[in-house]
């Protein structure tokens, strides 16, 4: 048994297409290595035209007729399910962003990883932030593309208790490979109490989650990894070489030197980093969340 409802249709319909083409790569390489011997100009010194030849041409059509309908055949049984969702699913919102997923079960309750009650009917609703992603979750053989402006869904029943990988398989980035997760498929009793013991609004501080709300942390780093541009720690406090119409000088890094930064990126520009990168966030940060973000600041040395 497979780790969803999933995995046999899907197995069985690779095996096919896959036994086919061992039998077709065995059967032509035998064909043309067997042809290269009795056809070489010792043997069959003048080449000879074949015309004509019905019964050759009825059977190199009707075999591989049938062969491909039955590849499109297993491959329809498998996959068609996939698109009809039963009425008694469990919905779970799935946001993808620059570069992680965020899981939305009922009552708003938001989770990094995926996790389900064993044998029920659940169904991904797919949203994207901002670009392409594509979630895919190799063990219960499914994958759909989650595209911006645009529905999206899928959905599976798990089949086994376990701990599985959940990828992003369309590149989207700078760290497209850190998009990885897991599923983990619970007991229904196991499942309501790790629900029931998710805290409502995600305990992060709310100056992290404004930085992620607006991709910040798509340029900037909060462990110090160089990005797009320099890491947010050890940022507050340190004295920064930036250049300002075109004069190098030194900066203390403070409320006010961030606050022109977000507002005014192309004022001071940090030497090392590129002009124009960054767009201002006049208008899109509001100076209440600027404040939060800089108490965030301070507290990642
Ligand atoms: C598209 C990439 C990008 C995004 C998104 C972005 N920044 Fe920047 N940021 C940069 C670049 C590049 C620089 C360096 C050049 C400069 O000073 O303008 C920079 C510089 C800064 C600096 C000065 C850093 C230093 O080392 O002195 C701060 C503070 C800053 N950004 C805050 C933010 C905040 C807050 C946000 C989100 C509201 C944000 N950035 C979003 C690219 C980005
Ligand atoms: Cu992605």
């Amino acid at each position: 048994m497979g780790a969803s409802n999933f995995v046999e249709g899907v197995d069985l319909a690779f095996k096919i297409i896959f036994g086919i083409s061992l039998f077709f790569l065995a059967g032509i390489t035998t064909v043309m290595v067997y042809f290269v011997f009795r056809y070489s100009r010792k043997r069959h010194p003048v080449a000879e035209q074949v015309k004509d030849n019905n019964v050759l041409e009825i059977t190199w059509i009707t075999i591989p007729l049938i062969l491909v309908l039955l590849m499109f055949y297993f491959g329809y049984v498998a996959f068609s399910p996939q698109r009809v969702v039963p009425r008694d699913a469990m919905a779970i919102n799935v946001i993808g962003k620059m570069w992680f997923w965020t899981f939305e079960y009922e009552g708003g309750k938001q989770s990094p990883v995926l996790v389900v009650p064993l044998k029920k009917a659940i169904l991904l609703n797919l949203h994207s932030d901002d670009v392409i992603h594509s979630l895919y979750i190799p063990a219960f053989r499914i994958k759909e593309d989650v595209v911006p402006g645009k529905k999206n869904y899928m959905w599976f029943i798990p089949e086994q208790i376990g701990e599985y990988d959940i990828l992003c398989t369309a590149y989207c980035g700078l760290r497209h490979s850190y998009m990885d997760t897991k599923a983990r498929v619970v007991t229904e009793p196991e499942y309501k109490a790790w629900l029931a013991a998710l805290p409502l609004k995600s305990n992060e501080p709310e100056g992290l989650a404004i930085l992620k709300k607006n991709a910040c942390t798509g340029c900037h780093s909060l462990d110090g990894t160089k990005l797009v541009s320099a890491s947010f720690k050890g940022l507050y406090g340190k004295t920064e070489k930036v250049t300002t119409d075109g004069k190098e000088r030194s900066v203390t890094v403070d409320d006010a030197y961030i606050k022109t930064s977000v507002y005014d990126p192309d004022k001071d520009i940090v030497v090392g980093f590129p002009k124009g990168v960054m767009k201002t966030y006049k208008g899109i940060v509001s100076e209440e969340d600027l404040t939060k973000i800089i108490d965030y600041l301070k507290t990642i040395k």
